[in-house]
């Protein structure tokens, strides 16, 4: 998967994907992560990126000519997937991620400031994602979370043990306590379930655990749940 992001602040995406599994899964080829600077396709001497919006307002708004030519200097595979991130977009969820996770290439739009001049959507006409109902200072830290959620649904990315296919949402239902060494902390046991070896009765257990914890903490998860199986 080559994820081609455009932003105006490339060391905060490639600081994140310099650490843990996905530094692993780069160097492990499963995964490349480009950056492409806007900045660097400004026509202007002052290197200018935003302009203050037409019609007056609060804030500045990216200019569509550096932002389309970078867009453009993109190299294109066949199976490839354009992303803004935007909280006007689709909600993300596990879903989606899984969708995403099929395409060999996601080339990703961060804004910043009040937003992308409305030309940009016009002639990119990029699919919008959303983390959800709240606004941030700029899109690089949304672009990281998809490339993080898609990254450990590839192949290699996970070891076998850590394998994405038991996670929270991908089978419906919320995750079962988890418990390791010691035995007893500050007066708290560990379940005898999980100490005896009996792996239909752990099963069981862990079943009935993350039932109970979906229904409490996500009710509509559990309809969900019920109404499918
Ligand atoms: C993107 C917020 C996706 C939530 C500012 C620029 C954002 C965002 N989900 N806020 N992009």
């Amino acid at each position: 998967m080559i994820f081609d992001v455009l932003t105006l602040f490339p060391e905060m995406i490639e600081s994140y994907c310099g650490f843990s599994i996905i530094k692993r899964a780069s160097q492990a080829e499963i995964i490349t992560v480009n950056t492409v600077n806007p900045r660097d396709f400004t026509l202007d001497k002052h290197k200018k990126v935003d302009d203050t919006p037409y019609g007056g307002g609060a804030g500045m708004v990216l200019m569509a000519q550096p932002y389309v030519d970078a867009y453009e200097s993109v190299p294109r595979l066949a199976n490839s997937m354009t992303i803004m991130l935007s909280p006007q977009g689709e909600t993300l969820n596990d879903n989606i991620v899984d969708e995403l996770s099929k395409f060999d290439q996601l080339i990703l739009l961060c804004g910043h400031y009040e937003g992308f001049d409305e030309r940009i959507r016009e002639i990119i006409k990029p699919r919008e994602i959303s983390l959800g109902d709240f606004v941030l200072t700029g899109g690089e830290l949304p672009a990281l979370c998809l490339i993080d959620a898609v990254s450990r649904k590839l192949d290699g990315t996970l070891g076998k043990i850590e394998s994405a296919d038991d996670d929270s949402f991908a089978n419906g239902l919320l995750e079962y306590p988890h418990y390791t060494r010691p035995r007893e902390y500050r007066g708290l046991k560990v379940p005898d379930v999980l100490l005896n070896g009996n792996h239909k009765d752990i099963n069981e257990f862990r079943l009935e655990k993350s039932l109970e914890r979906t229904k409490a903490k996500r009710p509509d998860l559990y309809k969900r749940w019920m109404e499918n199986r």
